[in-house]
């Protein structure tokens, strides 16, 4: 985290005229939680939202955002598409939200595999940390999963909190919310009910056999997912699928992107980067570079304009 915090102030030393740092909150251990804000500075600009480490294992995460920063800065400087997109559009990227459990993964091996936050649990109970994608405003305590291992908040946390709060005050100007973890290769999209609802909302649509608005919204994110997928696999050849957590993973409550789509952010995507699991969330050294590389096609992609028949 310390190396992470050192790039962090570096890219904004070296890009000072589009690159910020800014401080949103603060860990259970008292750490800053910040975010890089690039963008030509301006008015009216919509704003891409993407958050790495909300879990601590996935380290491929925050390595993800990193390589993604240095992407896109790289582009501005030669490139004239990403320099009009600079111009319309301010990419908010925070490279570790969880800070305090990704510092404990870095411990010692035991802890390597550590999920959740640092915040300890009531004093009878040997349950350290609480899951911060399943605390958050969203359908809250609506599925099984409010166990010790995954409990839900709704908003107890203060990573939880800070995120909320920062979020919850642009939103309007939010155009899409990305949260990034491993694993499992999947671009997962949303339903406007929210992920422990998917099947029967799928159900209902096709009882109804017409289009609604939010059926419509549906196969846009939908179309956008799939052209985001085709990309990926351009890169390295590895498949991604896409489609709703529910359907091809499980269902959930509490999710950062569930309470992102909840705020009437138009596109919430999560992503489930390498592997399939074969390694999981030990993914080797030597497939960092190719698993963020192929991931990085993803967002920039250009949105296909949706055909809907
Ligand atoms: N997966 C996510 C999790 O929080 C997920 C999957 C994403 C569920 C979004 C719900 C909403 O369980 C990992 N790998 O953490
Ligand atoms: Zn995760």
């Amino acid at each position: 985290c310390f190396q992470i915090s050192k790039w962090k102030s570096d890219i904004a030393t070296a890009s000072k005229n589009i690159v910020s740092i800014i401080e949103y909150g603060k860990t259970y251990e008292n750490r800053t939680i910040d975010l890089l804000k690039i963008g030509v500075p301006g008015n009216k600009k919509k704003i891409i939202w993407m958050d790495c480490g909300i879990h601590a294992r996935e380290w491929i995460s925050p390595a993800f955002c990193q390589y993604f920063v240095k992407t896109i800065l790289d582009k501005y400087s030669t490139d004239s598409k990403m320099q009009q997109m600079m111009k319309n559009m301010d990419f908010y990227v925070t490279p570790v939200l969880n800070v305090d459990g990704y510092t404990h993964t870095w411990l010692n091996s035991s802890t390597r595999l550590w999920r959740k936050n640092r915040t300890p649990g009531p004093p009878d109970c040997n349950c350290t940390g609480t899951d911060l994608n399943r605390n958050f405003n969203a359908n809250w305590g609506s599925t099984k999963l409010n166990t010790n291992f995954l409990y839900c908040g709704p908003t107890s946390e203060l990573e939880a909190q800070a995120v909320t709060q920062f979020v919850g005050n642009i939103s309007k100007d939010v155009l899409a919310f990305l949260t990034i973890h491993s694993y499992g290769q999947m671009l997962l999209i949303r339903t406007d009910t929210g992920g422990h609802r998917a099947h029967q909302d799928e159900l209902v649509r096709k009882q109804n056999n017409h289009l609604t608005q939010s059926s419509v919204w549906f196969l846009s994110q939908m179309e956008v997912g799939l052209a985001a997928a085709e990309a990926i696999e351009k890169v390295h050849g590895m498949k991604y699928k896409v489609g709703t957590g529910p359907k091809i993973l499980y269902e959930f409550s509490g999710s950062s992107g569930d309470w992102a789509r909840l705020q009437g952010i138009p596109y919430s995507y999560t992503f489930e980067l390498r592997d399939n699991g074969t390694h999981g969330f030990e993914l080797p050294a030597n497939q960092i570079q190719p698993a963020v590389e192929e991931a990085t096609a993803a967002p920039c992609t250009s949105s296909p304009t949706p055909t809907i028949k």
